[in-house]
């Protein structure tokens, strides 16, 4: 923690010790990262190229025409970034592995040098007393492999498949839990059909199908980890919302109604029903995705815990685009609505429709224009949408959904994809001249809560011990 600690200005609403109370005192809290967002160091030592470091190489796909190779400089310093989490009190740390940094083709040869980096990294975070939580696929895939087809081909299903099993062997002894994937949704969407996102494909067809290949590779991987012995929790997230419609006019209501289907059945329902939705199968048409006999078998297998990210809601709308400063909400930097209720409505729905497994809040946070003056960071209004939807978790956890624990996006500011080096989420500041970090007010205010949460069960323990007989 820097020298002067940013105390944020407290309502009730943010009161750290009023929130701890609505949660047992085993609840995870953690912060969460990924690679490419944060590790920079991508050629050298080894590593092979992936489709982000294509991708921001084209031009006019970033909005600041950065790319990932300084990042946070976190392979350089991620001995004080895991201090840096002992400072903040941290005791969950989520990151994902760069696939080209420990196979620089995505099939074929180790690199040592990356696979020592992140067998460094888990026995750092595990000798600071800081839980392990690992994901292998965060959106960066071997360039190589894209060559190939990427996703959209069925060998790189078993190509993730080898890659798991190698991290599994490595790392499954000492992770706390394990994700396959984070958000297929956006790989398949934003990456294969509208193009915002690597590797750039505008193609319905192409999206539908490498949606189905990420399913089956998370499935084929899970499976393997299982019979390898694997010891670590195991699971997929994936980012979700309530989808609502912008008018009660009918084809707003059937626009919300697909893009639900889209966003939160396609994922759900093969995962946990194994089949896809009829509807979004009958939108599909021609476009539907091959699936080969005793797939949807290999994707539904039990999940130790799903991971759910969660940052606003959707709006749907037939014609035109949702203008979200017509709903008088507050927005974040993003342009995204602060509307915590939807996470409380979201899981419970989940919760309704699905025999969940344990969730994990896996991302939750927000960006803000936060500006380091002499020092000090205020970020208020990330200390209030982070405590309005924790708040929106503990009423999901009261109307009976069993979720286990809550991560932070982000624990460092950090390259937002298409937006660059413009978007701030990090309850961290990186001053990327420097690479300075000051903990801004949110992480002060974060590390109070995590305290207090772990202070009610040793007020547990002191309240029993006043009960025995003197
Ligand atoms: C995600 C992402 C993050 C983003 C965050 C903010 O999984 O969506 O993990 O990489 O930075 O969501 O957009």
């Amino acid at each position: 923690m820097s020298a002067n600690p940013t105390e944020p200005l407290l309502a009730p609403a943010q009161d750290p010790e009023r929130i701890a109370r609505m949660f047992p005192a085993e609840f995870v809290w953690g912060v969460a990262t990924s690679a490419f967002q944060i590790e920079g160091s991508v050629a050298g030592d080894g590593r092979g190229p992936s489709i982000w470091d294509t991708f921001c190489a084209r031009p006019g796909t970033i909005l600041d025409g950065s790319d990932g190779r300084e990042a946070c400089s976190h392979l350089t310093r991620w001995e004080s970034d895991l201090d840096l989490l002992v400072a903040l009190g941290v005791g969950h740390y989520r990151f994902s592995i760069s696939w080209s940094r420990v196979q620089p083709n995505g099939h074929g040869p180790w690199n040592d040098t990356g696979i020592a980096f992140y067998d460094r990294l888990v026995d750092g975070l595990l000798a600071r007393g800081i839980k392990p939580h690992v994901t292998l696929y965060h959106w960066d895939l071997p360039e190589a492999l894209q060559q190939r087809g990427g996703w959209q081909s069925r060998e790189t299903v078993a190509d993730f498949v080898g890659y798991a099993r190698r991290m599994g062997a490595l790392l499954g002894d000492r992770a706390a839990t394990i994700t396959t994937h984070n958000e297929p949704w956006v790989v398949a969407t934003l990456g294969h059909r509208e193009g915002i996102f690597a590797p750039g494909l505008r193609d319905r067809r192409v999206a539908a199908q490498v949606s189905h290949h990420l399913l089956l590779s998370h499935g084929e991987a899970l499976t393997a980890l299982r019979a390898d012995g694997v010891r670590s929790q195991l699971g997929i997230v994936l980012n979700q919302a309530p989808v609502h419609s912008a008018t009660a006019l009918m084809e707003d209501r059937a626009k919300a109604q697909l893009e639900d289907g889209e966003l939160v059945r396609w994922y759900m329902d093969p995962l946990l029903k194994g089949a896809y939705p009829a509807d979004v199968l009958e939108h599909l048409g021609a476009d539907a995705p091959q699936v080969l006999p005793g797939d949807l078998e290999r994707i539904r297998v039990p999940l130790d815990f799903l991971g759910i990210n969660y940052y606003t809601r959707n709006i749907a709308i037939a014609q035109g685009a949702y203008d979200p400063s017509s709903s008088g909400l507050e927005l974040t930097d993003m342009g995204w609505e602060v509307y915590p209720t939807g996470l409380t409505e979201l899981l419970t729905r989940l919760q309704r429709d699905y025999r969940l497994p344990p969730i994990y809040i896996t991302e939750n946070g927000a960006a803000y224009p936060d500006q380091c003056i002499d020092g000090v960071v205020h970020d208020d209004a990330r200390v209030r949408y982070l405590a309005s939807h924790i708040e929106a978790v503990a009423q999901a956890r009261q109307a009976g959904v069993d979720v286990l624990g809550y991560f932070a996006w982000s624990l460092l500011d950090n390259f937002e994809w298409a937006h660059g080096y413009t978007k701030r989420f990090g309850i961290v500041h990186v001053d990327y001249r420097t690479q300075a970090r000051t903990p801004k007010s949110s992480a002060v205010w974060y590390r109070a809560l995590q305290k207090a949460t772990r202070e009610r069960s040793a007020g547990v323990v002191l309240r029993v011990l006043d009960r025995e007989p003197s």
